[in-house]
């Protein structure tokens, strides 16, 4: 049997992108990554915008292979009173993607925020620039600037030390600088929030744990995937980033058991998983390959990245062979996956270093930048080729 190959592709943000799709074609990969960007969350997305966003990819020789995202709105999240429309307008997005042949729908389940980091712009030795989470300038941001109520009580107090110590050092461009990394711009979050606008967002989920969390994404499992199934689409839940408790806010996708509750909440091969290597290797316990083989039935995107962890909780984003993902341990099993279903994944290289010419251009979303997502997609191509014909084994 000729097991399918990986699904190569590419995120782009969209006409507004710098990263055009001819790019995105020229480092070889054949789908794309997309989303309505344009689209405030919660809006019904049209035919005719999805056909015509699909017109202009199909026009450049690429796929629309997954949607991500079509995002959950907070009031799904926090079950309050308009959660039903939200629900309704949901279940319409997916009907009319399906209507427009595209079947995979990335979306996260992650309060108030999307992904956080502390830095953008982390030094590599060469002098390419790395995405970073530092555990002690989210202590900082969250004692010092946020001054969250109660804030104290999540932290150790050989945390909470250094976190002073970092406060007083830096200065008030790198403290400013902070605060725009943790809450301005990046993709999926609540654009130019203020510390204050950012303080009303956390107590809507003063009364929220996460079990209550949890049970909340049962419901809009229960309310979106008989849909989802009826015209054929399959849901792919992205994990927390990082997938940790942060800002006291309740978190469910971090680690094996989170995503096994999820798949079992509602028994469908739509209700399945974006399997981020780079967020569930920020924590420790996470075996991702095994989690790939015991899940891999419910798995239906794939985001390959990889991390270097800290002890104190801090992680970069390493090149997506180095760090502590074993990264060919996890091809070998998305290869194997694959024999399984017998039909190719999508997958993506996953962030990448901002490099070479990419430094002279600011216009990137960050983590998005051309050539190091072409050189991640490369080294990982020639990993799949590589572990296929027993070169790498
Ligand atoms: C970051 C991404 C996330 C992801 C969403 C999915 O680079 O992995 O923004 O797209 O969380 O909904």
């Amino acid at each position: 049997m000729k097991v399918p190959f990986l699904e190569q592709t590419m995120r782009w943000f969209g006409p507004r992108d710098a990263v055009t799709l001819a790019h995105i074609r020229q480092a070889g990969a054949t789908g794309v990554v997309t989303a309505l960007h344009e689209l405030a969350c919660g809006e019904v997305w049209p035919v005719d915008l999805i056909r015509l966003r699909n017109a202009e990819i199909t026009a450049a020789g690429l796929r629309w292979s997954v949607v991500e995202s079509v995002p959950v709105h907070e009031a799904i999240k926090q079950n309050t009173a308009d959660a039903a429309m939200y629900l309704d307008r949901y279940r319409q997005s997916l009907q009319n993607l399906a209507a427009c042949g595209i079947h995979v729908v990335c979306y996260n389940f992650m309060a108030v925020t999307d992904w956080t980091r502390t830095n953008l712009a982390m030094p590599m030795p060469g002098g390419a620039e790395a995405l970073r989470f530092d555990a002690v300038d989210a202590a900082t941001f969250d004692l010092h600037l946020l001054k969250r109520r109660g804030a104290e009580a999540g932290y150790t107090p050989a945390v909470r030390e250094a976190a002073e110590r970092r406060f007083s050092e830096m200065t008030a461009d790198q403290l400013t600088q902070l605060s725009r990394t943790i809450l301005l711009g990046l993709p999926g979050t609540v654009d130019n929030l203020t510390v204050e606008q950012f303080q009303g967002l956390l107590d809507h989920y003063a009364a929220i744990d996460s079990a209550k969390l949890r049970e909340h994404h049962r419901r809009f499992l229960e309310a979106v995937i008989p849909t989802a199934e009826s015209c054929g689409v399959v849901l792919a839940i992205h994990p927390d980033d990082p997938p940790f408790p942060m800002f006291g806010l309740p978190r469910i996708v971090g680690d094996e058991d989170g995503l096994r509750q999820i798949i079992q909440a509602v028994d469908s091969p739509s209700n399945g998983i974006t399997f981020c290597t780079g967020s569930l290797g920020a924590r420790p316990g996470n075996d991702l390959p095994g989690m790939l083989k015991r899940l891999g039935h419910r798995v239906h995107f794939l985001h390959l990245r990889n991390v270097k962890r800290e002890p104190d909780g801090s992680f970069f984003e390493d090149d997506h062979l180095a760090g502590d993902v074993n990264m060919p341990a996890v091809m070998r099993e998305a290869i194997a996956l694959m024999q399984r279903i017998d039909k190719p994944l999508p997958m993506r290289p996953d962030h990448g270093h901002r490099m070479l010419g990419d430094l002279e251009n600011n216009n990137f979303y960050a983590g998005y930048s051309t050539i190091g997502r072409l050189k991640g997609l490369a080294e990982l191509r020639g990993l799949e080729v590589g572990l296929r014909t027993g070169a790498g084994s």
